[in-house]
């Protein structure tokens, strides 16, 4: 049995219960309780605080667990960080007051900084060779300076509205985060395997995420164009039409380059092209 740390509540706890489900993983116990085992795969989930995350899956309580980069890097525990799982996603950046002049990170020098990843804020200033205070507080950064506590903030942005309804202006942003799959290094053997079986659940809904199917008639003229254009997975499926001169083509598409794709399939007189999501992608 694998046993894997999520949010009990949260910004990161539907999306993890999302990517278990894609995952093909039925969970009939919600996050009313401390753990619950799944109905198909031999899996345990733990609901925990996300900070408590790091700790539980470094001491092998759990063996795996979602959580967001900012807090497995400060809590700094010696775990394996390869899985990003693409949700999440948020910076750490360093904030002043709008009405502060600021030009670059020498001008940090000597202030006062709220935060509550004093960790990571550190290793930012060591590198900067800036000499400033931390002053660390668990809640409510933003308001630190508003109230005379701290001179700048460091905290997690996403939308950028918090900063701006207190009145203060992003300057630096120290780390691009993201929801991570932390592991623990010292897995048995078997324990290994459950998790590769998980990995290619993951990577395939990942992948899936990330391409789209597209259908299209192209006159046979244009056939090597197109096929050149578009590498699918291995090539484009292409298939005569009844009408004469005509073929279907079929592929896969990266997101990234979707709108690219789709312009110069125009220019090469492509017609009709339907565009579906993807459930899963084995690569
Ligand atoms: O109870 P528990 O300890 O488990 O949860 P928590 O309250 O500590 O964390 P939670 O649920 O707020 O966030 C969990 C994780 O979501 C974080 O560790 C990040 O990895 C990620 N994440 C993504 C965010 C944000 N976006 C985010 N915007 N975490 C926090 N925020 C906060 C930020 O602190 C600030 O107060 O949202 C505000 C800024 O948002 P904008 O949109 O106004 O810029
Ligand atoms: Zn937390």
């Amino acid at each position: 049995m694998l046993k894997i740390a999520i949010q009990k509540s949260g910004r990161l706890y539907e999306d993890s219960i999302k990517l278990l489900k894609e995952c093909g993983i039925q969970l009939s116990n919600g996050n009313k309780q401390l753990k619950t085992i799944a109905d198909n795969f031999p899996l345990e989930i733990y609901f925990l605080r996300d900070d408590d995350i790091p700790q539980y899956v470094f001491d092998g309580v759990a063996d795996i667990g979602i959580a967001g980069e900012n807090v497995l890097l400060e809590k700094a525990k010696d775990l394996e960080l390869d899985y990003r799982l693409g949700f999440g996603k948020c910076r750490l950046s360093i904030a002043v007051p709008k009405t502060t002049a600021y030009f670059t990170a020498n001008d940090l020098q000597g202030l006062k900084i709220a935060t509550s990843y004093p960790v990571l804020l550190q290793q930012y200033l060591s590198e900067k060779n800036i000499n400033a205070e931390i002053h660390e507080i668990s809640g409510s950064v933003e308001i630190a300076p508003g109230i005379g506590l701290a001179d700048a903030i460091c905290d997690l942005v996403s939308s950028g509205s918090t900063l701006f309804t207190n009145g203060l202006k992003e300057v630096e942003v120290i780390l691009r985060s993201e929801a991570i799959l932390a592991v623990n290094k010292d897995l048995s053997a078997e324990k290994k395997i459950l998790l590769e079986k998980l990995l290619l659940r993951i990577n395939a809904v990942k992948q899936a995420k990330n391409n789209k199917y597209i259908m299209m008639n192209a006159p046979n003229g244009q056939l090597k164009n197109i096929v050149a254009l578009l590498p699918g997975m291995k090539s484009p499926t292409v298939v005569p039409l009844s009408s004469e001169g005509w073929s279907s083509v079929q592929t896969v598409v990266n997101e990234n380059d979707f709108w690219d794709v789709i312009e110069k399939l125009k220019q090469f007189e492509a017609q009709g092209i339907l565009v579906m999501p993807i459930e899963k992608m084995i690569i």
